[in-house]
């Protein structure tokens, strides 16, 4: 089991080196990111994008622009549909988001003629080491779908579970979150959903990871809260994946954990052809990079 970002990062490095696609490279913290990456010896990169701005940010960032190729081109819909391509063609083995929107990249991904759809449900991933847990935390979805049903919920666990035994975790341990760890089916439907999707674990029907929800945030992460509250769970105090109800939980996790609780973070996308390393246009360099070796950690071309 991996469970910092220097083992993963130890692990990348022995990996054959990947290429990546950075669609609107002229940002400067995916630059920085991409640079170290590059200097770490864990990944090439095309920079996709204006070409005099790269430049530009290289130079005011001490970046030796040469060490990859530059694309050049005119919007932001021509930098990312340029960059898919390449993932399309096999030239890169993962996509990276520059300064272009979120919106704008994922629609484009998820072109059926041009895009890198692999038939499966796309989600977001975090993954988070904190000073507070002892072992890498993931957590699905806080920056994709939206309101996810129970299907899309179970091809979410899905993505999040594949990801999470590329990094060797066995058998993760997948606590569907909820604001309690009783099902109240008149006033909360995501208990109702944990219960149903817990149930499907429980009879074989979801693969090799051990599920339980609802739970509460405290009953997923403290075998403390689980002892008080006698709550009995092969999952409490000891989840490796947390699965939010909704978009809004999740994408609130995943701030509260970056700017106040001290973690270490990466996001990514999954259940495209290849992982698409996905992080906010406001993260630091140092997310971006540890984005890049989730991402290029997961890099399986499906
Ligand atoms: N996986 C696979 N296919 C999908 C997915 C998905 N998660 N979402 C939509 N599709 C397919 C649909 O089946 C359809 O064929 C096509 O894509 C368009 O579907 P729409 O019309 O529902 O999708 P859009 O274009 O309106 O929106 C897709 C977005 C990803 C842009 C949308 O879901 C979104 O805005 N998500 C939240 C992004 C966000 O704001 N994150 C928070 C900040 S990081």
């Amino acid at each position: 089991m991996i469970t910092s970002f220097d083992e993963l990062l130890g692990v990348v490095k022995n990996q054959p080196k990947k290429t990546i696609a950075v669609a609107m490279a002229e940002e400067e913290d995916a630059l920085l990111a991409v640079s170290h990456a590059y200097e770490q010896g864990i990944a090439d990169a095309v920079l996709v994008g204006n070409k005099k701005k790269i430049k530009e940010l290289c130079k005011k960032n001490d970046i030796d622009v040469n060490k990859f190729d530059v694309m050049d081109t005119g919007s932001e819909q021509q930098a990312v549909v340029r960059a898919i391509q390449l993932v399309r063609e096999h030239l890169a083995d993962t996509l990276m988001k520059g300064k272009c929107s979120t919106a704008t990249l994922l629609r484009a991904v998820l072109d059926r003629e041009h895009g890198v759809r692999s038939g499966k449900l796309l989600s977001h991933a975090a993954l988070f080491e904190l000073p507070t847990y002892p072992k890498f935390l993931f957590m699905s979805d806080g920056g994709m779908n939206i309101a996810p049903d129970v299907e899309a919920k179970i091809s979410i666990i899905e993505n999040v579970v594949g990801a999470a035994r590329l990094l060797r975790v066995e058998k993760p341990k997948v606590a569907l979150i909820a604001a309690l760890e009783k099902v109240n089916y008149q006033a909360m439907p995501c208990t109702v959903d944990a219960a149903v999707i817990t149930q499907m674990a429980a009879r074989g029907q979801l693969g090799d990871a051990i599920i339980d929800g609802p739970l509460a945030l405290d009953n997923a992460v403290s075998k403390r809260s689980c002892e008080i509250k006698g709550i009995k769970s092969p999952v409490g105090g000891d989840a490796d994946i947390l699965i939010m109800p909704a978009i809004e939980s999740g994408n609130v996790f995943y701030k509260a954990l970056n700017y106040l609780g001290q973690a270490k973070c990466a996001g990514i996308i999954l259940g495209a052809k290849v992982p698409i390393i996905l992080t906010s246009r406001s993260d630091d360099k140092e997310t971006k990079f540890l984005s890049i070796a989730f991402g290029i950690g997961t890099s399986i071309r499906a």
